[in-house]
């Protein structure tokens, strides 16, 4: 057996993955600096790094000083340029299981049809427009791309948390992220869509609506990257054993269910922590409770393509859950932290073309404009084809090829052969046939003549955001046009004000009239834009007019079918000295039970003492923290601590502010007195000395407090239920 013969027999049996394989290939980079000397690059041992070498104590700094001139030039050459789109974000790693293997009928992919396997995986998660460094909880798309390190190969999904997305073609997205960035003049406003170049590119741009409906919603605003929905975007095709292809649509589901902050707390939270979204997702993954997704899948015959009266290759639509029910495949875990923030999540290098055998694309224009742009834009960050190299990138599958120079080179590839085919490296790397696990493009017939247009399949662009609108509850409506409010408040010029409401018209004549109202103008249809675009009848059009819809599309609501769950949740309990402990232990563990977090807020650092003598320690001061951080707020009984807290406006502020927001609010004996000299209103409490456990729209009360129990499991209910929106009826305490 030749040296290349035995080599690539280990290496078929080396493609087998597993969950720690990743992890395992990392260690080989990793550095640990534990009980070692500090050396320069080459190795040399240090033994001073406060002064450069200087020709006398007071002399200038010599040129021959190596030790200076290495540490200045990494320094100077430290970062990379930051993604053009996307620049934010927070990395994690994890795996992924099937539940079972009935996805075989559909896909030959092996990781999503073994449910042995569990394949390990890099998430990350950004914001779309800010830079490197901007606040987490703007009002945004976010980004969920998701690295496979299959036993196939790399396969990447790199998808949103919005199903849609604003243009059809991805000759487009240059001008789109030309107007959303900030302003070429003066570079305002940071990570913000609310100005005037991105309203005016929208207001120009039908196409845009259905997405700016979504973008408008709490979606754009979630409470944690662990409690958002993930969606691949595009149809993309599975193809089976037999060679059969179907349509596939890719939807992650959180198990915490889906969750948003409110407009308030999440402006407020970029000034009080700009990394909050970031900060969650690494303290969850740091204590064990690790984020879980289920992804799921909508399948599509081909021969049903023409079925709905919407394009399957137009990203700017849904197939909506009530025609095509989703079908669940297996569940990702993210349970470790990245080592190196640059070396993991600033390189990781994402690509909607890493594809494995039974995963293809389709003819998508907004697709196939995206298989051009992310490797060009790696080359641009990297400077250099070699990306794949670097660490985070690699698969964990052995690679071989004729590639084998460029900047920053890794692989010492050997002999004298890096082409194919050839003889004298008796023609290895050897190619593989489909049975041997090559990836082989699924077979389409193409004809066309060569156009600079779009099928008129394509043209409509507002049933889908009606259908979006239509199957809001109030609650999410009034966040929506809130957000109008906003957004288009800031925008200057009044005639693109007019006409985008004139084109949220065409969505629903009630959006365009509220959105009008807090604008201060008036809904002039006239105004509406044309659908833009080069469009043409085809076929495609003529059958799809015929194809199904519906009109109320229930499973894009954040509200209907909510998941309830206290898992992770962070519950506030505010104390002073002079507590009542036994109380603070039960709501305690009644909420660690659940999985949720109870922190101890009070004035400052300190162990406090409670009426009976025990002591608690703080965890966090008022100073350091704010209802905006807490998911719910509990205050206990104890006369003095109660007597002390009504006397300070931080407290005070503390409550209002989390009733503002719609929190679970707890408070049992005397703590009920805070609440009455809060600005809480329009809600039962317990005020009656006898009163047991009272519940009114979140806010949970128990005077007598016959059981802690039950009150605990009162607030628990609370809690599960993210936010009280009835609450949001009753005319506003200031926050
Ligand atoms: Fe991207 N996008 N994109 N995008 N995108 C990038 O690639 C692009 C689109 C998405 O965490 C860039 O590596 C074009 C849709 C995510 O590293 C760039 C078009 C969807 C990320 C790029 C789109 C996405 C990116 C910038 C229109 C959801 C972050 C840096 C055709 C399905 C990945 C980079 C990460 C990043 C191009 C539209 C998701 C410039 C041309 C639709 C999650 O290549």
């Amino acid at each position: 057996m030749s040296t290349n013969e035995r080599k690539n027999k280990g290496e078929m049996s080396s493609r087998k993955v597993d969950e720690n394989s990743k992890n395992r290939q990392l260690d080989e980079f990793r550095e640990d600096s534990k009980d070692q000397f500090m050396t320069t690059d080459q190795g040399v041992r240090v033994n001073h790094v406060d002064d450069s070498l200087k020709a006398g104590f007071r002399g200038p700094t010599l040129m021959e000083d190596f030790l200076f001139r290495e540490r200045m030039t990494h320094f100077d050459h430290e970062s990379i340029p930051e993604r053009v789109v996307h620049a934010r974000g927070s990395g994690a790693h994890g795996f992924f299981q099937p539940y079972n293997d009935s996805m075989k009928e559909f896909t030959k992919a092996k990781f999503l049809t073994d449910p042995n396997v569990k394949t390990p995986l890099f998430v990350r998660f950004s914001t779309v427009v800010g830079s490197r460094g901007s606040a987490d909880t703007v009002r945004d798309v976010r980004g969920f791309a998701t690295k496979f390190y299959t036993e196939e190969g790399n396969y990447d999904l790199v998808g949103n948390n919005i199903p849609v997305f604003f243009i059809q073609d991805s000759i487009k997205f240059p001008d789109l992220v030309h107007a959303i960035k900030p302003r070429p003049d003066h570079e305002m406003p940071q990570a913000s869509a609310a100005h005037d170049t991105f309203w005016d590119f929208a207001s120009l741009m039908p196409e845009t609506t259905h997405m700016l409906m979504w973008v408008l919603s709490d979606r754009a605003i979630p409470r944690s990257f662990r409690m958002m929905e993930g969606f691949g975007v595009h149809t993309f095709r599975f193809i089976n054993a037999a060679g059969k292809a179907r349509f596939v649509k890719f939807h992650w589901r959180p198990l915490l269910g889906t969750h948003s902050l409110v407009w308030d707390e999440a402006q407020k939270l970029n000034g009080k922590d700009p990394d909050w979204l970031r900060r969650d997702l690494w303290e969850a993954i740091d204590m064990g409770d690790y984020p879980e997704f289920e992804l799921a899948v909508q399948i599509v015959e081909e021969e049903d393509e023409f079925k709905f009266n919407f394009d399957l290759l137009d990203a700017t639509k849904i197939i909506p859950e009530e025609l095509v029910p989703l079908r669940p495949i297996g569940k990702m875990t993210l349970n470790r932290n990245p080592d190196n923030f640059f070396a993991e999540t600033e390189q990781v290098a994402f690509h909607p073309g890493n594809l494995v055998p039974g995963i293809d694309v389709t003819n998508d224009p907004l697709l196939q404009g995206r298989l051009f742009s992310y490797v060009d834009t790696q080359i641009n960050r990297f400077n250099s084809a070699n990306f794949a190299e670097v660490p985070i990138n690699r698969p964990v599958v052995p690679v071989h090829n004729g590639q084998g120079a460029g900047f920053m080179r890794q692989t010492i590839n050997k002999g004298k052969v890096n082409y194919w085919p050839n003889s004298l490296a008796e023609g290895h790397p050897k190619l593989a046939s489909e049975e041997e696990g090559a990836y082989v493009h699924h077979q389409e017939k193409v004809e066309g003549h060569k156009v600079r247009a779009r099928s008129e399949s394509f043209k409509d662009h507002f049933s889908q955001a009606t259908l979006f609108w239509n199957s809001m509850t109030e609650p999410e409506k009034k966040h929506l046009v809130e957000a109008i409010h906003f957004e288009l408040g800031k925008v200057e010029t009044i005639a693109i004000r007019e006409r985008m409401v004139a084109n949220f018209n065409k969505v629903a004549p009630d959006l365009a009239q509220r959105a009008a109202e807090g604008l201060g103008i008036e809904v002039k249809p006239e105004m509406a834009t044309e659908t833009t675009g080069n469009f043409a009848k085809d076929k495609a059009s003529e059958k799809i007019s015929e194809g199904k819809s519906v009109s109320e599309s229930p499973a894009v609501s954040m509200e209907i079918g909510k998941v309830e769950s206290a898992k992770s949740r962070r519950v506030a309990i505010l104390l002073e000295d002079g507590y009542n402990h036994d109380e603070v232990m039960a709501i305690k563990q009644a909420l660690q039970s659940e999985g949720a977090q109870a922190k101890i807020v009070s004035k400052v650092f300190k162990n406090l003492k409670s009426s009976t003598g025990e002591e608690i320690a703080v965890d966090k001061s008022h100073i350091t923290t704010g209802s905006i951080m807490f998911d719910a707020v509990y205050v206990p009984g104890g006369q003095a601590s109660v007597e002390a807290m009504k006397k300070q406006g931080d407290v005070l502020h503390f409550l209002n502010e989390a009733f503002k927001h719609c929190k679970a609010i707890g408070a049992s004996r005397e703590g009920i007195d805070l609440l009455l000299a809060s600005d809480v209103a329009g809600v039962q409490v317990a005020e009656e000395a006898s009163a047991d456990i009272v519940s009114d729209k979140g806010v949970v009360s128990a005077r007598a407090a016959a059981s802690l129990d039950a009150f605990g499991a009162s607030f628990l209910e609370a809690i599960k239920k993210h936010r009280h929106w009835n609450r949001e009826e009753k005319s506003m305490v200031p926050a």
